[in-house]
């Protein structure tokens, strides 16, 4: 019976989002849920990409959007479809590029401080495919302050001919390109191609975590640079990059076109 009563008081006390205290030996179970608010969500859940939540970049940007990138960015490369939005990188000549891909933003629509983000995506693959879910600093457009002092925080990026590993990263003055503070998680069997995982930050005003699937596997705190840049309103933004700088090139006998990234949603979430 004791032995009961004790597995019993473990199952309450991993309950997710409850406090507990005791009073005059009582335990007294409070609900937090509550606290938890959802502030932006995009479930892709209609016939199209909603413009009210986000907005194309058309083109190849300055450099290659500062990569090299070779992919002409076009509206037409995304759809939304049974619940996700769908991303296709295309190997076909646009405007004097090879490859056709999209990238959207919620840049001047919504940005915010601090929070959980939490995106469910199933990633492409194939040498030169770079896919990320990242964000900007709202003030990146300021003249005074620009890239990288604006601070970007990369949710996930993977290398397509590294499909098992995603990486994630922070850039910053001083931490920047082949600088960020980053690290990786590889997968134990399979690749992010195979199925969708849920990639997700929560950041806060002194760390900065990387989820996979909910593991843990990356931490950044304000100790851990010298000029922390996280502690104003940042944008989300996803893509589909082909070749760039870190990938490379695509290999045309090896890299498979077309190539998607599905997102079944992003959700953005704070405490009130
Ligand atoms: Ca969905």
């Amino acid at each position: 019976m004791k032995r009961y009563l004790i597995f019993v008081i473990l199952i309450l006390f991993i309950g997710c989002n409850r406090e507990f205290n005791k009073t005059n030996g009582v335990i007294n179970i409070v609900d937090n849920s509550d606290k938890e608010e959802v502030v932006w969500i995009d479930n892709f859940d209609g016939t199209e990409v909603d413009r009210n939540n986000w907005t194309f970049e058309i083109g190849n940007g300055v450099n290659g959007w500062g990569n090299n990138e070779l992919q002409y960015y076009t509206a037409e490369n995304s759809e939304v479809r049974d619940g996700k939005l769908i991303i296709t990188a295309k190997k076909e000549s646009k405007n004097g590029y090879d490859y056709t891909s999209s990238r959207l933003k919620t840049q001047g629509k919504f940005s915010f401080t601090y929070g959980t983000v939490e995106v469910r995506a199933k990633l492409p693959k194939g040498q030169g495919i770079w896919p990320a879910i990242w964000m900007l600093g709202e003030d990146i457009d300021i003249d005074t302050v620009g890239w990288p002092n604006c601070g970007e925080i990369d949710i996930m990026e993977l290398l397509g001919q590294e499909p098992n590993k995603i990486h994630g990263t922070i850039h910053g003055p001083g931490y920047y390109g082949a600088g960020g503070k980053s690290a990786s998680y590889t997968l134990s069997s399979g690749d992010f191609s195979d199925d969708f995982h849920i990639f997700k930050i929560v950041w806060d005003i002194t760390s900065i975590k990387w989820y996979v699937d909910n593991t843990l596997y990356h931490t950044e705190t304000t100790n851990d640079v010298s000029n922390w840049v996280f502690d104003h309103d940042f944008f989300i933004l996803l893509n589909v990059a082909v070749g760039g700088n870190w990938p490379g090139e695509p290999d045309d006998n090896i890299t498979s076109f077309p190539q998607t990234m599905e997102i079944d949603y992003v959700k953005v979430t704070t405490y009130k």
